[in-house]
């Protein structure tokens, strides 16, 4: 049997995580255990970074930098993890994956989205998720659902204007490929999100 790469991603506080646990039982459900994997991280190496790009302590950073660490840990992510897993047949569930850095580095920071991607062909070349689940929330909404673990990460201090323009690349993302990138309202109640993506889940 092939395996699949199925990533998840969206804007703060969309409900991804909650949303992960529901595929994975979901999959689980039809006799499939998939490998659950997390970006940035998902590998000792992407760990370290994932830790540079959000502690605080990291303090300023350029955005170049920035992108190229998500892409470092991308990297090490597919190469050293996501590929083998496919290759033996693997279902692999990612929270998060290149998308985001269209949305956060691409949107909230303002980079040339045509050196994004130059970027992502050197690293992915053709690779890409066979399924893109975005959980889409207006931006206060999603705050008001984080603001309860209190700490912030590095990339969480930034301003409304940011977190807006993040939404609205990811939104850009599911319009520019909307065969791979599934549009989920995550305004919605968890049952009611589960239920969408259920739906879209028997397609595949
Ligand atoms: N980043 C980047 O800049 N570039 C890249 O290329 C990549 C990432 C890959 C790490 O993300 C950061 O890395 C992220 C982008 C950047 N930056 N920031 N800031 P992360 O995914 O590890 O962490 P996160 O973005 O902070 O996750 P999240 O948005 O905070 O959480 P979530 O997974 O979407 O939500 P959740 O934990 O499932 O739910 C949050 C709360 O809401 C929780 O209490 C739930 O019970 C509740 N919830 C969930 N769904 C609902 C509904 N439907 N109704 C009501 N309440 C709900």
């Amino acid at each position: 049997m092939q395996g699949k790469f199925i990533t998840i991603d969206g804007n703060e506080g969309a409900g991804k995580s909650t949303q992960i646990d529901f595929i994975y039982q979901y999959l689980k459900n039809k006799g499939i255990s998939a490998v659950l994997t997390r970006e940035p991280g998902g590998t000792e190496l992407g760990e370290k970074i994932r830790e540079l790009l959000l502690s605080n302590s990291t303090g300023k950073m350029h955005s170049d930098t920035e992108l190229m660490l998500v892409f470092a840990a991308r990297n090490e992510h597919v190469q050293n993890k996501i590929m083998p897993l496919l290759e033996q047949g693997e279902w692999i569930l990612s929270d998060r994956f290149s998308d985001a850095s269209y949305a956060y580095q691409g949107g909230g920071r303002g980079l040339d989205i045509a050196r994004i991607s130059q970027l992502e062909s050197w690293v992915l070349q053709d690779f890409t998720p066979d399924m893109t689940l975005l959980l889409d929330v207006p931006v206060d909404i999603g705050m008001k659902r984080v603001e309860s673990r209190g700490k912030k990460d590095r990339i969480e201090w930034e301003n409304l204007g940011f977190f807006n323009r993040v939404r609205d690349a990811y939104i850009a993302r599911s319009q520019q490929y909307p065969d791979r990138i599934k549009l989920i309202d995550a305004s919605q109640s968890i049952q009611n999100t589960s239920n969408q993506i259920q739906e879209i889940l028997k397609i595949l």
